[in-house]
């Protein structure tokens, strides 16, 4: 795909985020993009996003559940790129029209205290990590009807619009690998889960994510935040409501929701 093409789309999806405007899939116009074409289209999106002023602060996994597999149809993971502007403390309210769709999921975050790249172990990705917390991530697909293929929701930076994080628990000795996961809206359960569920452990997230960053010559940095994937399927927004999700070991976090 041409240097033009490619920023061409990476305008169409950035403008559909910022005037929450859904578009048809990029695919339907450009059946011959491959998937290094989307994450050029993703990191070209995102740097529009950082001219304006916005910071890289992270990266998230998607796509790493069998329930979000399921719902969305496409069965493999993918990454994104997280900025401040996406970053809303726990206890935010979030409002709708901001957005074209937007859907809830839980997920664990991993905040990292040293760099990692290459071929890394689960023990050097573990030993790269100082702090996790309890995360709600809010997804919005930019394309109608929140449906794509694998291709397109690489180019809209899977999905990624914002992210809730609950306080930073700093023990990397916590073991992540089975924790329950409760997500409420106004207090009733709605989705019951468990971080086995993402990749089977939230670690193997992130060296997977590692590895992919790795195949493009890229790494992750101290300081960042990475989101390990949503343990359950995501589910809409609904206004005048609040969202809390309950980790074990790692506390709540929520938010409320305007329409
Ligand atoms: C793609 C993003 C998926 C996750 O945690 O699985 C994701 C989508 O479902 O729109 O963030
Ligand atoms: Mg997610």
């Amino acid at each position: 795909m041409q240097k033009t093409t490619v920023e061409i789309l990476a305008q169409t999806v950035d403008d559909a985020a910022r005037h929450s405007k859904p578009i048809p899939m990029l695919t339907a116009h450009h059946p011959e993009m491959t998937i290094e074409d989307a994450y050029l289209i993703q990191r070209e999106s995102i740097g529009r996003r950082l001219q304006r002023g916005e910071a890289l602060v992270g990266l998230k996994m998607g796509l790493t559940s069998q329930a979000k597999m399921v719902q969305m149809g496409v069965h493999n993971p993918i990454y994104g790129h997280l900025t401040d502007e996406m970053s809303r403390n726990s206890g935010a309210t979030l409002v709708i029209s901001e957005h074209c769709h937007p859907r809830v999921e839980p997920e664990i975050a991993f905040l990292l205290e040293s760099d990692l790249k290459g071929r890394v172990t689960i023990a050097q990705a573990k030993a790269a990590i100082g702090g996790i917390c309890a995360a709600l991530e809010v997804i919005d697909s930019r394309f109608q009807d929140f449906k794509f293929t694998l291709i397109d929701v690489v180019a809209d930076n899977a999905s990624s619009t914002r992210y809730v994080l609950g306080d930073v628990v700093e023990t990397r000795d916590l073991d992540v690998s089975n924790l329950g996961m409760v997500m409420k809206v106004d207090g009733e359960v709605r989705e019951i889960g468990s971080s086995a569920a993402i990749l089977e452990h939230p670690l193997k997230s992130l060296v997977a994510l590692v590895h992919m960053l790795d195949e493009v010559g890229e790494g992750l940095k101290a300081g960042q935040v990475i989101l390990a994937g949503g343990a359950t399927k995501a589910i809409p927004l609904e206004p005048n409501t609040q969202v809390s999700l309950e980790v074990q070991n790692l506390g709540t976090v929520e938010f409320f929701v305007k329409p």
